[in-house]
């Protein structure tokens, strides 16, 4: 007999089946015999997108017609990962489709493989611009991103036979991609170079314009992106650069066609490829443009949607809010200011108050290398009248610090938004918005008292912290379909929209049968993962072996090198006590390496050496298993969470301004090693002391080693086993073709340590045996790695996007 909800689901089969062969059919032209795999990928990803269609057309016109206040949020990047999975949960359409394709003769798992990952982002700030999306759209949250559509996303990584890695070019669009659609009704001019020309109209009033400029149109490319299971479907506006027409006909008139030609190139290499955050941030001419063209195309398009409605810019504010995502959409600060004066007549107060009303500036590092700084010389050439507006809120600004403090010059210097020939975009950004926010409380706290103090203390009101959040949908539902299902089996399925509800695991973390299931859930994702990484390494790995697990941007500040260097301890110690009672792990990296920074690149070819060394010798790899594995991102990172038991979170104490990937660990109820920095502060306080192993030095006291005159050689002196292990990659043999290779990191450490991986070292591994001692009891262990999950509630981006809504936005 069939049941309605059958009834239902075989007609819903039957529709998605009867569309994807439509679009073999009629939108690719192939016949069913014909159609090859990546056909029908396409075919699905048009089926789901049509199912999106009607409620995004529907979404923006209940946004219209209620005349919402719009929240945008202005990204350089956005690592969004694949699509076809989200999409399909989103609409609750995942059973439906894989039983569709199922039979048409395809596997669903399989089609989804297939998808390039949309890697328009380097890691953490993109991953959260992406969650942020998703969760202000399962929120009805009118809210909308904008960023740039590279042709190459954040590079493929390889590794050489001698371990080192390799980059290769992103072609994510090489095949076409179904999710977006071009809008070349939305194409906006924007200006390059050119001079500043003044003149008086009849009444006196002088004018500024803009001439004899080079022009770049900016197209509009849409990508929707769905709420959980409601109905709403929210905008990711992305801009690709094209020629202006008048480009080919210069060209053409001139007779020069290939030089035109090649112009036109020329200014579409704008929206060509991401930046990786390469060694110092420095002034670079193609990213200043990548930053001006989309903040420029952007307000162009926000201020054309406002005018739909309205006639003047006085609730402006009220009906616009713009997040910049760190600082390299603040040249819209000086932008919206030139756009409200010099295209639409307002004075300068009126329009700088309008200007610092409407935008919000989020703060991701601490890093003094980080913070960027523009070559007043190329801002001024690239950007002339921007340029000019910008020194004029410095003008204005400078004297409203010596209002409030006469006669401090020195701080007036350090609180300058010009000093020198120098254009520093976060004091620029303090200075021209409502507020300035970290990413976690520690991160604020570090913030207001000491790189932005002296902006505290003229604003204290300005500064606010919201703790980053993750979306539970991709890192929980999609990525842990197993865990999901137990969990909603246990405690129902709120927990997809309302992650506190979690909480109701607790009492379950202390029941046998229900830790049981838990344990084999958790077996089965591990075994899973022991089977990607011998597919990726040819390692070879126990699938009862604790997966300890550190995947993120290779920097020294996260400093990998110190797991590393635990590595090599466990391995002397392996090597030389067979019988050794400590259980089996394989120790997992993961993550990319700016192409430009060698010490980075340096300690990924030394992981693989050491993993190498390991793996080869018997004594050590019963035991020990050390994999790096290639080409880290979204959707291997769904792969890897799940199987995890060991989340390492190991940054030097007040450098990781917050962190994501801890919280996507905890939430997968793997278990936090690491130091108090960033949210891992929060993790710890949330979970519970007896459940994270939190080791090392806390902010503070980095902060105290440092001004006492810290001293690494002190610490190799001192400490047997550290002296051990870095005597022994001195000695050369884990390059034996080149013994030298890996000095310059062991001299790093000894004479400079600026992450102070030396004086964590012995309490990194005294922590590191604690964990060994915990997972011995597999029971008590599970109990824990509950009470992880149910205590991470507090990490959805859900709660923190209210906060933002609440806090900053004011909707
Ligand atoms: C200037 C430039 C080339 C540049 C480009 C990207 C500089 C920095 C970045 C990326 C920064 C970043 O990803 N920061 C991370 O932001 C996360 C989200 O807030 C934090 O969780 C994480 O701690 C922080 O390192």
């Amino acid at each position: 007999m069939q049941t309605l909800e059958s009834g239902r689901r075989s007609t819903r089969v039957e529709a998605l089946k009867r569309d994807i062969e439509s679009h073999v059919r009629y939108t690719l032209a192939r016949d069913n015999a014909s159609a090859t795999e990546r056909d029908v990928y396409m075919a699905t990803a048009w089926t789901l997108r049509d199912r999106l269609a009607d409620r995004w057309a529907a979404t923006n016109a209940r946004y219209e017609h209620r005349d919402v206040k719009r929240v945008y949020y202005l990204s350089l990047e956005f690592l969004i990962g694949r699509a076809l999975g989200n999409a399909l949960i989103n609409l609750g359409l995942d059973g439906a489709t894989a039983e569709a394709l199922e039979e048409l003769g395809y596997n669903l798992e399989e089609l989804m493989d297939r998808e390039p990952d949309a890697g328009l982002g380097n890691g953490g700030l993109g991953r959260l611009a992406a969650c942020y999306l998703d969760s202000m759209a399962t929120l009805e949250l009118p809210g909308m991103g904008y960023g740039i559509r590279y042709e190459h996303g954040i590079f493929r990584q390889a590794l050489d036979d001698q371990g080192r890695q390799v980059e290769k070019p992103d072609n994510w669009l090489m095949d076409g991609n179904p999710w977006e659609i071009a809008r070349p009704d939305r194409t906006y001019k924007v200006k390059f170079w050119g001079r500043v020309q003044a003149h008086h109209d009849e009444e006196g009033r002088v004018h500024f314009d803009w001439v004899d400029t080079s022009d770049v149109l900016a197209m509009a490319y849409d990508t929707p992106v769905p709420g959980y299971c409601n109905n709403t479907v929210n905008t990711l506006r992305l801009w690709a650069a094209k020629a202006t027409e008048e480009f080919d006909l210069e060209g053409f008139i001139r007779g020069n066609y290939i030089a035109a030609v090649e112009a036109k190139t020329q200014t579409e290499t704008i929206s060509k490829v991401l930046y990786p955050p390469d060694d110092t941030g420095a002034g670079k001419e193609l990213r200043l443009k990548q930053q001006y063209f989309f903040v420029s195309a952007t307000l162009q398009d926000i201020i054309a949607r406002y005018l739909t409605e309205r006639k003047t810019f006085d609730d402006f504010p009220d009906k616009v809010q713009i997040q910049l995502n760190d600082t390299h959409p603040a040249v819209a600060i000086p932008e919206l200011m030139r756009l409200l004066m010099d295209d639409h007549g307002l004075e300068w107060d009126e329009s700088f108050d309008l200007a610092r009303r409407t935008f919000a500036y989020t703060n991701h590092t601490v890093l003094p290398e980080a913070l960027e700084q523009w070559g007043t010389d190329l801002f001024g050439r690239l950007l002339p009248r921007q340029m000019e507006i910008v020194r004029e809120i410095d003008k204005r600004f400078r004297a409203r610090v010596l209002e409030k403090f006469p006669g401090d010059a020195a701080r007036e210097e350090r609180m300058a938004i010009v000093s020198g020939n120098r254009l520093r975009m976060a004091n620029l950004a303090i200075v021209g918005s409502h507020t300035t926010n970290g990413v976690a409380a520690l991160h604020t706290e570090i913030l207001k008292d000491s790189i932005f103090k002296d902006f505290h203390e003229l604003w204290p009101d300005r500064f606010t912290s919201v703790t980053n959040g993750i979306t539970q949908r991709r890192w929980m539902l999609k990525a842990n379909p197993r865990l999901s299902s137990l969990i909603t089996e246990a405690i129902g399925d709120e927990w997809v929209t309302q992650l506190e509800r979690l909480r109701e695991l607790e009492p379950l973390a202390d029941d046998a049968a229900f830790r049981e299931r838990w344990m084999q859930i958790k077996a089965g994702n591990r075994a899973r993962l022991a089977g990607i990484v011998t597919d990726l390494t040819g390692t070879p790995v126990d699938p009862a072996s604790m997966m300890d697990v550190q995947i993120k941007r290779m920097h020294e500040y996260k400093r990998q090198l110190m797991n590393v260097l635990r590595c090599v301890d466990s391995f002397l110690m392996l090597r030389d006590t067979p019988d050794l009672d400590v259980p089996a792990r394989a120790v997992l990296f993961g993550g990319k390496a700016a192409p430009t920074y060698w010490t980075a690149k340096l300690i990924i070819q030394l992981t693989n050496a050491v993993g190498r060394l390991v793996n080869a010798e018997p004594k050590a790899s019963r035991l020990l298993r050390v994999a790096f594995l290639p080409d880290y991102r979204v959707s291997l990172a769904e792969k890897i969470f799940p199987g995890s038991d060991l989340s390492e979170q190991i940054s030097t104490a007040g450098y990781e301004a917050s962190g994501t990937g801890n919280m996507k660990f905890a939430l997968n109820g793997a278990l936090t090693i690491g130091t108090l920095d960033g949210a891992n502060v929060e993790i710890a306080e949330n979970v519970g002391d007896e459940n994270i192993f939190i080791f090392g030095l806390k902010a503070d006291e980095v902060e105290a080693r440092k001004a006492a005159g810290y001293n690494p050689r002190a610490e190799y002196e001192a400490s047997p086993r550290l002296r051990r292990v870095l005597d022994f990659i001195l000695s050369g043999v884990l390059s034996p073709e080149n013994p030298g290779l890996y000095r310059p990191l062991v001299e790093g450490l000894l004479f400079s340590d600026p992450y102070m991986v030396l004086a964590d070292f012995d309490a990194y591994v005294e922590a590191q045996e604690q964990v060994d001692f915990a997972w011995g009891d597999q029971q008590d262990w599970t109990r824990k790695a509950i009470l992880n999950v149910a205590r991470s509630g507090f990490f959805s981006s859900d709660r923190s996007v209210k906060e933002y809504a609440t806090r900053i936005w004011h909707l």
